[in-house]
Formats: structure tokens, sequence, C-alpha cells
């Protein structure tokens, strides 16, 4: 089933280099509704958790220790086909490889720290959500 929510996390590079109006409102004229949003910081474990799914990958202690190393914006967002064409104004994983104009060229210096995450299909977006917001804090 396709819905129309997708997840993402603005990284503590994103953060600490003061890009948090710059992306949301990138984020917002790219006709992305904000449907739920927190400024928090991940424990390790937390962080553990939430890349569960990239345990096996050789880069996962890297990730954990700097999602969980300073401030992150959580969010939900909503606009048709949101995971898909969220995709698309991120930019590929690593910065070098991304198009011109998307939020990971403009804002993300590599490919660890790398701004923004997106969530990859409808079912991680529900998952990703829902590991951060309750049904109460979604609007
Ligand atoms: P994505 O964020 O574009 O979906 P994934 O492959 O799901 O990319 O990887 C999750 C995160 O892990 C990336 O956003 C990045 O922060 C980090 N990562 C991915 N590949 C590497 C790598 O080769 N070296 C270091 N970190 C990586
Ligand atoms: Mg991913």
């Amino acid at each position: 089933m396709r819905t129309n929510r997708t997840f993402t996390m603005l990284k503590p590079d994103a953060v600490e280099n003061g890009h948090i109006g710059a992306i949301l409102d990138h984020i917002t004229k790219a006709g992305f509704k904000i449907v739920a949003m927190k400024y928090t910081k991940l424990s390790a474990e937390s962080a553990g958790k939430f890349y569960e799914v990239h345990k096996e990958r050789p880069f996962y202690n890297d990730l954990v220790s700097y999602m969980s190393s300073g401030p992150i914006v959580a969010a939900i967002l909503e606009k048709d086909n949101a995971v898909e064409d969220f995709r698309k104004i991120i930019g590929a994983t690593d910065p070098a490889k991304a198009e011109p104009g998307t939020i990971r060229n403009l804002y993300a210096k590599s490919i660890d720290a790398n701004a923004v995450h997106g969530s990859d299909s409808d079912e991680n977006a529900e998952i990703e959500g829902n590991f951060y917001f309750s049904t109460q804090e979604k609007f």
C-alpha cells in the first residue's frame, strides 16, 4: 500500500552547522506538510535500535556514535508519494554524488555526516515515525 507520509531526521551536522531553518524551508517549499516534529538527542542505545537494519554493515558503529553525538530534528512529513519524492529532494547518500540543488548537495559534506535521513519505504516510514512520535503527537 502506498501511503502519503515519510519520516526524516535533520542529522547532528545539519543542526551543528545552523541549517535547520534552511532545510525545513526547502522541505516545506517542496510541498511537504509537517505532521509531527521534535528537537531531541538520541542516546547511543536508541540510535542503535533505530539503525538496527544496518547492524551487519561495516559503518554501523560509526553511524550509531555519530547519530548520538548531538541534537537532531525528527519529523513526519506528508505529501502525495512522500517516500519517493522526499528521497528525490535529499539526493544520493554520498553528497559528492547528490544532484545539484538537493539537500545533501547543498548542506552535507560527507557520506556519514550527510545532513538528513529519509525513509526508504512506506513500511519503514511508519516504523520510524512511530519510533519517535505517539498518535497524539501527529497532526
Ligand atoms: P540513506 O541514508 O541514503 O538511506 P543508507 O544506505 O540507508 O543511506 O545508510 C544509512 C546512513 O548510514 C547514511 O545516511 C549514512 O549516514 C551512513 N552511511 C551509509 N553508507 C556509509 C558508508 O559507506 N560509510 C559511512 N557511513 C555510511
Ligand atoms: Mg536508508
